[in-house]
C-alpha cells in the first residue's frame, strides 16, 4: 500500500436533510486518526476541508426534485479537483464526510485515472436511487447510481466524463434497506451486493474473500465506500439515517482486515457520521478504528 495518505475533510450536509454530518471530518480528527495512522507508519497529509457552501445558503432548488443540487454539485466538483490531484501525487486519498452525495466527487476524482477501477459500497443503503424513484429527493441516496452514470447530468457529468464506474464492478455489502427502484436497477444492471442475509449465512470471511476474487478478476484497483450506517446503530449510533440489523461492530473489523491482506484498496471514504446524534464521539472512534484495520494494524 501507499505510504502516503492525503486526508480531505468534506463537510457536506446538503444531500440529505438533518444537520450535524458536516461536522464528521472534525470528529473524525479529533477521535485521533493522525496520531493512529502515523503510528503505522504511514505519513499524513492533511489537505483541510473542502469548502462547501453552508444550508442557510444554499438553494434548494425549487426548480428540481433532487435538494441543494446546485449546492452539493459545487462542492463535489471541488472535490473531485482535489482528490485527482492526490491520485496524480501518487498518495492514497482518505475522504472523510460528510453525507454520502460526496461518493460523486470523490468517484470523479479517481476515476479520472481510473477507467477500471472497483468500488466496495458498504452501506445499509444501496444509494441507486434517482430523481423518479428517490423517496426523499436527498442526493445521498443517489450517489452510486450517479457514479454508474444514471441521474442529473449535473451530477453525472462532473469531471467532464461519465459514467465513473462500471456496474460489474461494484459490490454493495450489508444492504438492508433498498427502495422498489433500487431492487430494480440492481437487477437490470447486475450489480453484486450482500444483503444481510447474506453476510449472516455465509459470514463475512466468505463475504469479503468472494468480493475480493470477483473485484481482482475485473478491476485494476478498488475505492471502499464506507457509509457507518452499514454498521449496527448499537455500535454506530451517530448517523442520519440508522437502519437495525446491521454488521457489528467486530465484524467490519474482520472485512477491514481482510481487505487489508488483499492490498487491493488504493483509496477510501468514510461518511454519513452525525456528532449531533453520537454518544461521546463513538461513531468517529469506531471510523478511526475501522481505517486503522484497513490500514494494516495486526492486533499483536
Ligand atoms: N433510500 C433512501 C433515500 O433515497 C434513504 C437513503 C439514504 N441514507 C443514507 N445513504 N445514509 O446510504 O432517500
Ligand atoms: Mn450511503
Ligand atoms: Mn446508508
Ligand atoms: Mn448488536
Amino acid at each position: 500500500m501507499m505510504k502516503e495518505i492525503s486526508v480531505i475533510g468534506v463537510p457536506m450536509d446538503l444531500g440529505q436533510l438533518r444537520r450535524g454530518v458536516d461536522m464528521g471530518p472534525s470528529a473524525i480528527r479529533y477521535a485521533g486518526m493522525s496520531e493512529r495512522l502515523e503510528g503505522l507508519g504511514f505519513t499524513i497529509y492533511d489537505e483541510g476541508d473542502i469548502k462547501v457552501e453552508i444550508k442557510e445558503r444554499a438553494d434548494n432548488g425549487a426548480e428540481t426534485r433532487l435538494k441543494n443540487l446546485e449546492a452539493v454539485t459545487k462542492g463535489n466538483v471541488r472535490l473531485s479537483e482535489k482528490v485527482e490531484e492526490v491520485v496524480r501525487l501518487n498518495r492514497f486519498p482518505l475522504v472523510l464526510g460528510g453525507d454520502h452525495s460526496i461518493a460523486i466527487g470523490t468517484l470523479a476524482g479517481i476515476a479520472k485515472h481510473n477507467k477500471n477501477l472497483g468500488v466496495i459500497w458498504f452501506d445499509a443503503h444501496g444509494d441507486l436511487n434517482t430523481a423518479d424513484t428517490s423517496p426523499s429527493g436527498n442526493i445521498h441516496g443517489m450517489s452510486l447510481a450517479v457514479s454508474l452514470g444514471i441521474g442529473d447530468s449535473s451530477l453525472t457529468n462532473i469531471g467532464g466524463f461519465a459514467p465513473k464506474i462500471k456496474p460489474e464492478n461494484v459490490v454493495i455489502i450489508g444492504a438492508r434497506s433498498l427502495d422498489p427502484g433500487e431492487r430494480k436497477l440492481i437487477r437490470e444492471k447486475g450489480i453484486r451486493v450482500y444483503t444481510m442475509h447474506e453476510i449472516d449465512r455465509l459470514g463475512m470471511t466468505r463475504v469479503m474473500e468472494e468480493t475480493i476474487t470477483y473485484l481482482k478478476e475485473r478491476t485494476d484497483s478498488v475505492h471502499l465506500s464506507l457509509d457507518l450506517d452499514g454498521l449496527d446503530p448499537d455500535d454506530a449510533p451517530g448517523v442520519g439515517t440508522p437502519v437495525v440489523g446491521g454488521i457489528s461492530y467486530r465484524e467490519s473489523h474482520l472485512a477491514m482486515e481482510i481487505l487489508s491482506e488483499a492490498e487491493i484498496v488504493t483509496s477510501a471514504e468514510f461518511v454519513e457520521i452525525n456528532p449531533i446524534l453520537d454518544e461521546r464521539n463513538k461513531t468517529a472512534e469506531v471510523a478511526v478504528a475501522l481505517m486503522s484495520s484497513l490500514f494494516g494494524d495486526k492486533l499483536l
